[in-house]
Parts: C-alpha cells; structure tokens; sequence
C-alpha cells in the first residue's frame, strides 16, 4: 500500500478550460465510468469519493492571442483544489484526483507540499508543460502547470494556493517520463534549470525498466512523491481520447511497469490522472486503460 495507507479520497476535478478545448471536463465521469471505485475496492482499500469541485464556466471567450487564458477561474478552482488535498493528507488519507486537464497540478502540488516539505514530482507526458506566458505557443494554461510548481510563471499562478508560502519543487527533485513534443522556451528552461527528462529516445534505448530505476533513484533523496499522470504520455493506439495525441509514445505494457515500479518504491503520496477525453475516445478505452494503471500504482500485480 502506498505510504501504508489504507483510505484514499477521490476528488473530480471537471475543468478543460487549461485546455480551451471541451471534452477533458468529463474525465471524471469517464474514470468513475470505468470502474475505479470497484478496482480500488478490490485492492483492499476504502474509498472515499468526494465527488466534484465545482468548476465555472466563464461567459466570454478569451481575445485572440490571450496568453493566459481562463485565468481567473483556473486561479480559483486550483486554489480550492489544494485545499482539498492538503484537507484529505491531513485525515490521513491518499488523495487520489481525476481531471480535467493537466492546468489542475498546480493546485494539487501546492496543497501536497503543505504536508510534505519536500516533494518529488513524477510527470509522465507527451510534453513537458513548462511554459510560461512569455514562452506559450497557445495561450492555454494546462502548457504551464510544472513550471509553475517549479518557480515560474504568472504572479498569478504562482500565488494559487499561499504559494509564496512554500519553496517551489526542486529541480532535482523532478522526473518528466515520455516526453516527446517540447517548445523551444520549454527546452531552454528545464536546461537551465537541469530537470530530468526522460524523452522516448531515452525509453527506446535503455528501456523502461532502466529508466524508471534511474528515476526513482533521483527521487529517492525527497520525502515522498506526487504522481502526475497525463494519458497522453502514452501511444495514441494505447489511449485515443485525449486533447492532444502526439505519435509514438509510451506503451500500455512500458506505462504498467512504470507504475508497479512506482508503487514498489513505496514513495507515493498522492497522484493525479488527467487529460482523458471522452469524447475523442473509442468506448471509454482511455479511462478504462486509466483505471487499470491506477490498480498498479496501488499494488495490484498479475500474479
Ligand atoms: N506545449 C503546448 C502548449 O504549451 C501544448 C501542451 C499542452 N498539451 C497537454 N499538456 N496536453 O501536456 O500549448
Ligand atoms: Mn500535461
Ligand atoms: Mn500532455
Ligand atoms: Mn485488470
């Protein structure tokens, strides 16, 4: 059981304005759809579903060429979000959160570093949201939720949560697993700031067995772990329904061993699984395929 607990809460976070593109809002009830409550249960766990945050639709578009769109409900909702976890890490319990798109990071590692005052993050993606409003190609917020728990970005974003409060997450302290697509101003500031990638060149070549032990390895000197899990880390064959497929990706078997590995480390304190897309998907595979990732991340095995 990850960090010997035996209670998780499950916290829905409906939001796809990070995204500016419907569909990842209803990822929650595609996961919830697919069994997670019954595959937890079996696992021997208790759980709490806590049912959704209430996410706001704004009326108004965002003006062309808006570099941080939805800001403000993205501000609030994040904010509410870390209260929430840092809430159920103080009853003892795992918080286990459903988005939405991936700009909901920013409030769940806010509210996880209230408790653990040094966090690792383990970000399995296509990309490497580490943009910042200078460096977007796109305006949306779910390009800028790790830079943002690393130190960088819109004062805004930055504040979600009592950020000044607490330092940001160490550079050393992050792995990215299955990168693939990286903007020029992504690549330039986690060079700078010497993070980790593990890109699917790295995976291909050394496999994922070597790279997950290297990762959990560098991981290994914080006090606990958050998993933060955007599906479309993996191949697009594996999981059709997300907003933004990139080709040649991690796959269903490399993305289970990731998690069982993570789940032996015994370092994990709380995950997110977020991106799912109903609407794009084939019969709910995605979030079905989500569901069983998340039995391995908390110990289930074949045999
Ligand atoms: N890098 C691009 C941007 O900032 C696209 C990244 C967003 N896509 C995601 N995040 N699903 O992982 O707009
Ligand atoms: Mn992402
Ligand atoms: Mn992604
Ligand atoms: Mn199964």
């Amino acid at each position: 059981l990850p960090n010997g607990k035996t209670d998780i809460s499950i916290i829905g976070v409906p939001i796809d304005l990070g995204a500016d593109r419907r569909g990842v809002d209803m990822g929650p009830s595609a996961i919830r759809c697919a069994g997670i409550e019954q595959k937890l249960e079996q696992l021997g766990y208790i759980v709490h579903d806590l049912g959704d945050l209430a996410v706001r639709r704004p009326a108004a578009r965002p003006e062309p060429g808006e570099r941080l769109k939805y800001v403000d409900e993205l501000v609030r909702v994040n904010g509410k979000l870390a209260d929430k976890t840092a809430e159920e890490l103080e009853k003892g319990r795992f918080p286990l959160i459903l988005g939405g798109d991936h700009s909901i990071a920013i409030g769940s590692i806010k509210g996880v570093q209230r408790h653990v005052p040094r966090l690792g993050v383990l970000w399995f993606d296509a990309h490497c949201d580490a943009n910042t409003a200078d460096t977007t190609p796109s305006g949306n917020i779910h390009g800028m939720s790790l830079a943002v728990s690393l130190g960088y970005g819109s004062r805004r974003l930055l504040g979600v949560g009592g950020g000044g409060k607490r330092d940001p997450i160490r550079p050393e302290d992050v792995v990215i697993i299955g990168a693939r697509s990286i903007d020029p101003g992504e690549k330039a500031l986690l060079r700078e700031l010497g993070v980790r990638v593990y890109t699917m060149h790295d995976i291909d070549r050394r496999g994922m067995d070597q790279v997950m032990e290297e990762a959990l390895y560098r991981l290994s000197s914080a006090d606990g772990v958050h998993l933060s899990f955007d599906l479309d880390g993996l191949d697009p064959n594996d999981a059709p329904g997300v907003g933004t497929p990139v080709i040649g990706g991690v796959s269903y078997r490399e993305s289970h061993l990731a998690m069982e590995m993570l789940a032996e480390s015994g370092k994990l304190v709380s995950a997110e699984f977020v991106e799912v897309n109903p609407v794009l998907d084939y019969r709910n595979k995605t979030a079905h395929t989500a569901v069983e990732l998340i039995g391995s991340v908390f110990g289930e095995q074949i045999m």
